[in-house]
């Protein structure tokens, strides 16, 4: 199902799209790997030396429009074609708001919100010509409920949801489908933290993720999955 397509995975350099890129690979997607640092083109080298045949790596920050624009011209030119854009690169950080500087409100609306909308929008033109495409986004499960000294991050995720759902319908008559992830705590380094650290251990894994990302871009093209939420067993939240 998935074999020859093509697909363009932001913040592939560790964490969540890291693996995205490895489940992929087993799929043999071809694979765009993305991401703001130079980590990047070790990550597609890596992938090379394990035998994966069809991978670019771009640096590119996606709050930047002309970044975000080569990402996708860069695709092109390697592949001829767009089919899934996985919008995974993100950040956070959780304190009490009256610490949040409006730089770091700034910084996380640029990376989360204007990332996912500029990567979005840039692959539309390509995949509506094709008259399909995926649109998956890693949002979170603080899109549907809040917590504490998360106001930034969590105002964040509530905007990505947002969009993603205006996006779906608007974009449903050109074949293309939107849809969210939405996970609870997964062992990665996202807030500065590590990946593997031991009071991590009940926390979702890397793998969890990366195979809903896998299960939703492999549905059949009459089905469309707008949202899976996942959280670890051990963890407590509220459902509706
Ligand atoms: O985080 P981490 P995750 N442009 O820090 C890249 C969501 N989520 O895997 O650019 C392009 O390990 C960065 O690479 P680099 C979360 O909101 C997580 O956990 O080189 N790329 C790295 O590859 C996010 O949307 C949890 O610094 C940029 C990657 O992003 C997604 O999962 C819970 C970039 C981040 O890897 C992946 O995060 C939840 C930019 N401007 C949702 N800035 C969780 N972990 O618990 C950063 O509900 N990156």
């Amino acid at each position: 199902m998935l074999k020859d397509q093509v697909a363009i995975v932001t913040g592939a350099s560790r964490g969540i799209g890291r693996e995205i890129t490895e489940q992929f690979a087993k799929e043999n997607v071809k694979l765009a790997v993305v991401g703001s640092s130079e980590q990047i083109h070790t990550v597609a080298k890596e992938l090379q030396e394990s035998g994966v045949e069809h991978v670019i790596s771009v640096q590119a920050d996606v709050s930047i429009e002309e970044d975000v624009q080569q990402m996708v011209e860069k695709t092109i030119a390697a592949y001829g074609k767009i089919d899934i854009l996985v919008n995974n690169a993100g950040v956070g950080f959780f304190k009490p708001t009256e610490e949040v500087t409006a730089a770091e409100w700034k910084h996380i609306f640029d990376v989360n919100v204007q990332g996912v909308f500029l990567s979005s929008k840039a692959v539309l033109p390509t995949m509506k010509s094709q008259k399909f495409g995926t649109i998956i986004t890693i949002s979170s499960d603080v899109a549907r409920y809040t917590i504490p000294n998360a106001s930034a991050y969590v105002a964040t995720k509530y905007a990505v949801q947002g969009f993603c759902g205006s996006l779906a319908q608007e974009v449903r008559e050109y074949g293309i489908r939107v849809g969210t992830i939405n996970p609870g705590m997964v062992d990665t380094y996202f807030a500065d933290s590590t990946q593997g650290l031991p009071e991590k251990e009940d926390w979702l894994k890397v793998e969890d993720i990366a195979k809903s990302v896998v299960y939703m871009a492999s549905a059949p093209k009459h089905m469309l999955i707008d949202e899976i939420k996942i959280h670890p067993f051990a963890q407590q939240y509220p459902i509706a």
